[in-house]
């Protein structure tokens, strides 16, 4: 079993917003809990980052895994000077399980947390996730959250069960702990009870993925944080390898399990 570095090491986490550690920890710990980890190797030099331009100093730090079902698990913990903490969290099934992506997406400003995303989003064609995942994710409720956020245009790949708040106490950030605890649950068991397809079949969830990416590296807000910091030349690499990389050609992937 992987022995995980404990989070309260990593040197951005103790400055984070609190909802930022809880949410770091539940991911982590669910993990843990669910799937076999091992270690997933980042770009070189990609695993802690500090970077300033113009503005302030942005630091980033890395957590990566993968398990027989997922190619990747990147979580990402970031500090903008002391104005701006991020978590950013993605799943990267296998293809061939025709799994959906996990996806989440903190941001805290001074005044609070301004957006709290999170989402398990298909990648057959049709973008609809199986029955299985829709009975699963049934019990699921944003009746109790007070501000949702309209979603911007390149959104389409997420799915109904996508939610986006701005949190308005802290009961609220509990019950959006408890709702992705409620997803991971659900998409770590899902991901282990789940089926290889055949290669043909595979093709379509690849291309899924493809979009999923492509559609996510189309949020200017994640590009322009990072631009200020590092540039626009390692934006673009970092986009495109850490956090929004494509799965590998059928042909070359290799399964861990
Ligand atoms: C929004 N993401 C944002 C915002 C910032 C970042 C500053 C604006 C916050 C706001 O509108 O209140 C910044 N996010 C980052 C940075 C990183 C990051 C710098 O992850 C990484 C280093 N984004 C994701 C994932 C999802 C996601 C996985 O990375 C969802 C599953 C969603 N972030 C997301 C959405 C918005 C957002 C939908 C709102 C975009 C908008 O309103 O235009």
């Amino acid at each position: 079993m992987l022995i995980i570095e404990k989070l309260e090491n990593s040197a951005v986490y103790q400055d984070l917003h609190p909802l930022i550690r809880q949410l770091a920890d539940l991911i982590v710990s669910s993990w843990a809990k669910y799937l076999d980890l091992a270690p997933y190797q980042l770009p070189e030099g990609l695993g802690y980052v500090e970077g300033k331009l113009e503005g302030e100093r942005l630091k980033i730090e890395n957590r990566c895994y993968q398990s027989p079902n997922f190619r990747k698990m990147h979580l990402e913990l970031a500090k903008v000077g002391d104005s701006l903490d991020i978590l950013h969290c993605v799943m990267f099934p296998f293809p061939e399980y025709g799994l959906p992506m996990f996806g989440c997406d903190i941001v805290a400003g001074k005044a609070g947390v301004g957006a709290a995303i999170v989402d398990l989003s298909a990648t057959n064609a049709k973008r609809i996730l199986s029955e299985n995942y829709q009975n699963a994710l049934a019990s699921l409720s944003k009746a109790d959250f007070s501000q949702i956020r309209d979603l911007p245009e390149w959104a389409d790949i997420f799915s109904p069960f996508c939610l986006f708040i701005r949190p308005n106490n802290e009961t609220e950030e509990e019950k959006f702990l408890t709702y992705v605890e409620t997803m991971l649950k659900v998409h770590c068991q899902q991901a282990v009870n789940s089926q290889r397809f055949s290669p043909g079949e595979t093709l379509e969830y690849i291309e899924g993925q493809r979009y999923y990416c492509s559609q996510q590296q189309q949020n200017d807000k994640t590009r322009r944080v990072l631009e200020k910091a590092f540039g626009k030349d390692w934006t673009e690499i970092y986009m495109n390898t850490v956090l929004f990389d494509l799965p590998p050609k059928l042909e070359n992937q290799q399964n861990v399990g």
